[in-house]
């Protein structure tokens, strides 16, 4: 990063409670968005998202107190834009955090926008846009709070940032515009070029003999997990998502989109060779298998420069490690029972547009008029009814200092990657795949852990369910979300509005003018409800909703019920034709695995859809088949992966 766009401003403040001069600085970042053109794998040109002329975009770092302040220029032309710091609480400052028509307007192009705020969380973040899907276009980057306190900090010699990411070599708005349209109706989500570590396939590490590195890991990417791991060291894990834990020791790790991770890696005593570490995407996570994905990236430990850099070897299966076996390093016990427990279930469906999208039980998100934290401001003691935040941001409205469970039942056979703004949650609970529901399980509360995990954003396995609890410490507008780009966009999210009376007095009169130009200047509505009722906060007419559901009667919740029988039912189906057809899997020939149809036989398009889509992808996934009828093929390498399973 350039000198001239960062500067540090030291303070002296001498703190009451303290006899001792702490120094809490001021650091501020003056961030010019605009295209720049880069190539990171080698094989595509293609504009980037760049900031003050470059891409990779630089990593933000700051110390523990800091205040920290981003003058962002939007110089894009045709896109609006906002940056979300992920990971920090913005304790006070939840219209700082970023996401578009939750706590802010966007950027407009052409448009100034301050964000300002104190950081008192030690670890590993990131930022990135919150607008649009668009983030995966090169808006996304690391975000270091150096601690001097860190209680591994007599252990390790030196600080290593290694961000890994999926690539595309096309730009998101036309991605988007595809994989919602009524030509994607199984919701295929486009699969990425390549995998970069540090925004280049050609990472070289520099490693001295004897030293231990305190290597941060952050998956900035839009859409794969990864498994990662180093040849001939081994991995002691010490800091998910800016939780220090108990050290853990760990051969290949699994990150999803947003999780952080941070291990320490002692070096070897010689010099007398390089190692590869790889970063490996989860295909599983695919729908097809394109010929031009490159789902590996290397890069290497080099302990000396003039000696070969090693291929990596293949491995067979990923012994992942379960992060759930976790515990923080604070030894935080389980917080208590819950005041309030949100269940949601995670599917997806078609709208009669013939896209497919992503609900909530029934509700896929839909924006509001106004953002929602606007709405708080601006209803008086209306604030503590979700009504007036609309139906389609999926609200729910928590007391201060509550305890909330969120439980997710996975109805989908994909994996989502769930992560919540504001906050870290206690992970109670996660069950292995195919557990079906939450509720028709037998586990308890006796069943958790007394001293739980916490992170920001944890794994949901495929058909699975989840158990989540926090505190509701912090008043301020929260999204909760997959961090799947794509399920972002077709609507997998709900809104956590936090203490909203406590927000009134905290904020209220108190945003600043220039986040409020940003709306002025793109015709969006700052007072009122979802719908820009000022009038009658409780008529929602005119709110924003997504497309109308499926003909013939069939609610979602319906859908629900019916595509988690269709699922279980054929699958066994799917099973035994697959048997019939098929011999040993990847056999050429043994094409079709019969419910990958794409038009159904009652004629009705969108109806049929939404129930054999996710048989199919279910079927895909494991059976290697794909859903255009086409087979794997054997160089493809399909490896065995070993997640964690967790019985009582
Ligand atoms: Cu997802």
């Amino acid at each position: 990063m350039a000198f001239s766009n960062v500067h540090r401003l030291l303070l002296p403040i001498a703190f009451l409670s303290s006899i001792s001069l702490s120094l809490a600085a001021t650091v501020t970042y003056d961030f010019e968005i605009g295209w720049v053109t880069a190539n990171p794998d080698g094989k595509a040109d293609r504009p980037v998202i760049g900031i003050n002329g470059q891409w990779p975009v630089p990593a933000m770092e700051v110390t523990l107190g800091d205040r920290v302040i981003v003058n962002v220029l939007n110089s894009l032309g045709n896109q609006s834009t906002s940056l979300h710091f992920h990971g920090l609480f913005m304790n006070g400052s939840t219209h700082m955090d970023g996401p578009v028509q939750v706590s802010q307007c966007p950027i407009a192009p052409g448009s100034r926008f301050t964000y300002d705020f104190v950081v008192n969380q030690p670890g590993t973040y990131w930022y990135h846009s919150h607008n649009k899907g668009q983030y995966p276009d090169g808006l996304r980057g690391a975000f270091i709070v150096h601690d001097p306190e860190n209680p591994y900090k007599d252990q390790f010699d030196e600080e290593v940032v290694i961000t890994v990411s999926d690539w595309y070599h096309d730009e998101m708005p036309g991605l988007i515009t595809f994989f919602m349209s009524k030509e994607n109706p199984g919701g295929a989500e486009p699969v990425p070029q390549s995998a970069l570590f540090n925004d280049t396939k050609e990472l070289k590490v520099a490693f001295q003999p004897g030293k231990t590195y305190f290597v941060r890991m952050v998956n900035i990417g839009a859409f794969a997990g990864q498994h990662v791991w180093f040849e001939g060291h081994n991995m002691t894990i010490v800091e998910v998502d800016g939780v220090y834990t108990h050290p853990a020791e760990a051969s290949l790790i699994y990150l999803s989109a947003a999780q952080r991770c941070s291990f320490l890696i002692t070096a070897k005593n010689e010099t007398g060779a390089n190692y590869p570490f790889v970063a490996s995407m989860d295909t599983t996570l695919f729908d097809s298998f394109p010929e031009d994905l490159d789902y590996n990236v290397t890069g290497w430990l080099v302990y000396d420069g003039a000696l070969p850099l090693p291929e990596a070897a293949l491995l067979d299966e990923f012994d992942v490690f379960d992060d759930m076996t976790l515990q923080p390093f604070d030894d935080e016990p389980l917080f208590g029972e819950p005041d309030q427990t949100v269940t949601l279930s995670v599917i997806m469906a078609n709208l009669n547009d013939g896209g497919n999208y992503a609900f909530f039980d029934n509700i896929t998100y839909t924006a509001a008029k106004v953002p929602t934290l606007y709405t708080v401001l601006s209803s008086g003691d209306l604030a503590t009814n979700p009504e007036v935040y609309g139906e389609y941001t999926h609200p729910f409205v928590l007391e201060k200092d509550q305890i909330v469970d969120i439980v997710v039942n996975n109805i989908d056979p994909g994996r989502h990657p769930f992560h919540l703004h504001g906050h870290n949650f206690q992970a109670l609970w996660r069950s292995e795949e195919e557990a079906g529901l939450f509720e028709e399980s037998n586990v308890t509360s006796a069943s958790f852990p007394a001293i739980p995990m916490r992170r920001d954003t944890l794994v949901l396995y495929p058909d699975g369910n989840i158990v989540l609890r926090f505190k509701a410490d912090n008043p301020g507008v929260w999204l909760f979300h997959c961090h799947i780009e794509w399920h972002v966009i077709s609507g997998l999210a709900a809104t956590f509005v936090e203490a909203p009376l406590a927000l009134q007095q905290s904020l209220g009169g108190k945003i600043p003018q220039d986040h409020l130009d940003n709306c002025a200047a793109l015709s969006i509505p700052t007072t009122g409800n979802a719908a820009a009722n000022t009038a009658d906060l409780l008529d929602l007419s005119g709110q924003p909703s997504p497309p109308k559901p499926l003909p013939e009667g069939f609610t979602a919740r319906g859908i629900v019920a019916l595509t988690f029988s269709i699922v279980t039912g054929l699958l066994g189906v799917g099973v035994i034709v697959w048997y019939g057809l098929a011999g040993d899997e990847g056999r050429p020939g043994a094409q079709g695995v019969g419910v990958g149809g794409e038009k159904g036989e009652k004629g009705d398009e969108t109806y049929t859809c939404s129930r054999t889509a996710p048989v199919a992808r279910h079927l895909e996934r494991t059976t290697g088949r794909l859903i255009d009828g086409t087979t794997m093929n054997s160089s493809q390498n399909i490896m065995r992966v070993l997640y964690p399973k967790r019985t009582l």
